[in-house]
C-alpha cells in the first residue's frame, strides 16, 4: 500500500482593486477583476491524504473537528472530483487555521479556498496525475469553484481574473499572474486594513453577487469596470501612483454605491469608514505622500501606500486609532502567492 502523503498549505487573502461583483453561470465573473496577492494574511492548511476505495474527509478548524466546515470542505472537494477524479477515492484529514481573526473584512474564503485548491492539486502532482506546469492553472480554476476572488491568490503579486479587452489570455475559468508585469513600486505596497467593525459581514458574498442580477445601473458598471481594468493596468506598468489611486478609489465607491442603489438597497460604510475616507484624502493633498485606498463589502478601509511613504503614513495612521476612528489595524503587504511543504 503507498504511504500516506502528507503536506502543509500556507496560502494568503488577496485585495482587489478593480472588483469582482456579479456573477454569471456557474462561478464565472461579470466582470474582470484585479487583486493584489497578501502576506500575512494566510490559511495554514495541513493535509493528509490516503488512497481509499471511497471518498472520505475529517476536518478540523483551529485544532477542533468542525462538522459545519467539514460539510462545506467536503461539497467543494467533491466538485473538484470532476477536474481531479483522485479525489474519489481520498481519504483526507485536513486541519486548518487563519493567521489573521474572523470577521475583520479579509476574505478568509480567499485564502482557505485558494489554500484546498493548492493543496489537492500539489498532492495530484505528487501522485503523476498533473504535470507540475499545469499546478497555477488547476489551482485558480479549482480556487474560483470554491470561492470566485480565491482564484486570484495563487499567483505571486497581482493576477487579473475574468476575460477582458486588454489581455488575449484571460480567461473566466481562472486567474493569470501579472506580477512580472508591474512596476517595482507596487510590489512594495503595503495594506493597512483600518478596522472600523469587526462583525459579521451585512451581506454575504452570495447576496451581494445577487444583488448584480437585474441591477438598473448593470451596463454602466460592467463598462465602468472594464475601462478601470485598462486605466489600472497602464498605472500598474508604469508605476503611476496617482492614477492607481483613482482606480482604487472609484472601484471601491463604485461597489459600494451598487449596494446602496440596488433592490433591497445596503449602505454597509459607517460614520468612521468616511470620516478615514476624509482623512486620507486631506493628509494626501497636505503632504503629496503616495497613499490610497480601496473598500471590500463592509466599511473597513484597506488603506494602500507604497514601502516608501511607510514611516510618514503609518504616524498618520496611528493618529487615526488614537482618535478612535478604527478598533485596530492589520498590516499585511503585497506577497508572492503559496507555498507548500
Ligand atoms: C472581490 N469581493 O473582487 C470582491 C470585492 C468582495 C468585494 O469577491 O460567491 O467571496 O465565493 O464567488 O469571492 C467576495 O466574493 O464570492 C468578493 P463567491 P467571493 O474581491
Amino acid at each position: 500500500m503507498q504511504a500516506p502523503i502528507k503536506l502543509k498549505v500556507e496560502s494568503p487573502s488577496n485585495i482587489a482593486i478593480v472588483k469582482y461583483w456579479g456573477k454569471k453561470g456557474h462561478q464565472l465573473p461579470m466582470n474582470a477583476s484585479m487583486s493584489f496577492t497578501l502576506s500575512e494574511s494566510k490559511t495554514i492548511m495541513e493535509m493528509e491524504y490516503t488512497y481509499s476505495p471511497t471518498f472520505s474527509l475529517e476536518f478540523y478548524f483551529d485544532n477542533e473537528m468542525n462538522l459545519k466546515f467539514q460539510n462545506k470542505i467536503e461539497k467543494k472537494l467533491l466538485e473538484f472530483s470532476e477536474h481531479l477524479p483522485f479525489i474519489k477515492n481520498a481519504k483526507l484529514v485536513i486541519s486548518s487555521k487563519n493567521t489573521f481573526p474572523h470577521s475583520t473584512g479579509i476574505a478568509s474564503s480567499a485564502s482557505a479556498m485558494s489554500a484546498l485548491a493548492f493543496g489537492i492539486s500539489k498532492i495530484a502532482v505528487q501522485l503523476n496525475l498533473l504535470a507540475e506546469d499545469q499546478l497555477q492553472v488547476m489551482s485558480s480554476n479549482l480556487a474560483r469553484l470554491g470561492s470566485g476572488s480565491a482564484s486570484r491568490s495563487i499567483f505571486p503579486f497581482a493576477s487579473i481574473w475574468g476575460e477582458n479587452k486588454y489581455i488575449a489570455e484571460a480567461s473566466n475559468e481562472y486567474a493569470i499572474g501579472i506580477g512580472e508585469t508591474i512596476h517595482p513600486v507596487f510590489k512594495t505596497l503595503q495594506d493597512a486594513i483600518l478596522i472600523v467593525d469587526d462583525k459579521e459581514k451585512a451581506v454575504s458574498s452570495t447576496v451581494g453577487h445577487e444583488l448584480m442580477n437585474g441591477h438598473p445601473h448593470r451596463e454602466s458598471r460592467l463598462n465602468f469596470a472594464e475601462n478601470n481594468l485598462k486605466l489600472l493596468l497602464d498605472a500598474l506598468r508604469n508605476g503611476d501612483f496617482e492614477q492607481f489611486s483613482k482606480v482604487a478609489e472609484h472601484e471601491a465607491l463604485d461597489l459600494h454605491s451598487m449596494m446602496m442603489t440596488s433592490t433591497p438597497s445596503f449602505i454597509l460604510l459607517s460614520p468612521e469608514s468616511l470620516a478615514i475616507i476624509s482623512k486620507i484624502r486631506e493628509f494626501r493633498a497636505l503632504t503629496n505622500e503616495l497613499i490610497t485606498f480601496t473598500i471590500d463589502a463592509g466599511p473597513n478601509i484597506h488603506v494602500l501606500y507604497p514601502a516608501e511613504s511607510k514611516v510618514k503614513v503609518e504616524l498618520f495612521l496611528e493618529n487615526l486609532y488614537n482618535a478612535g476612528l478604527c478598533k485596530r489595524i492589520i498590516k499585511d503587504k503585497v506577497g508572492s502567492g503559496p507555498k507548500a511543504f
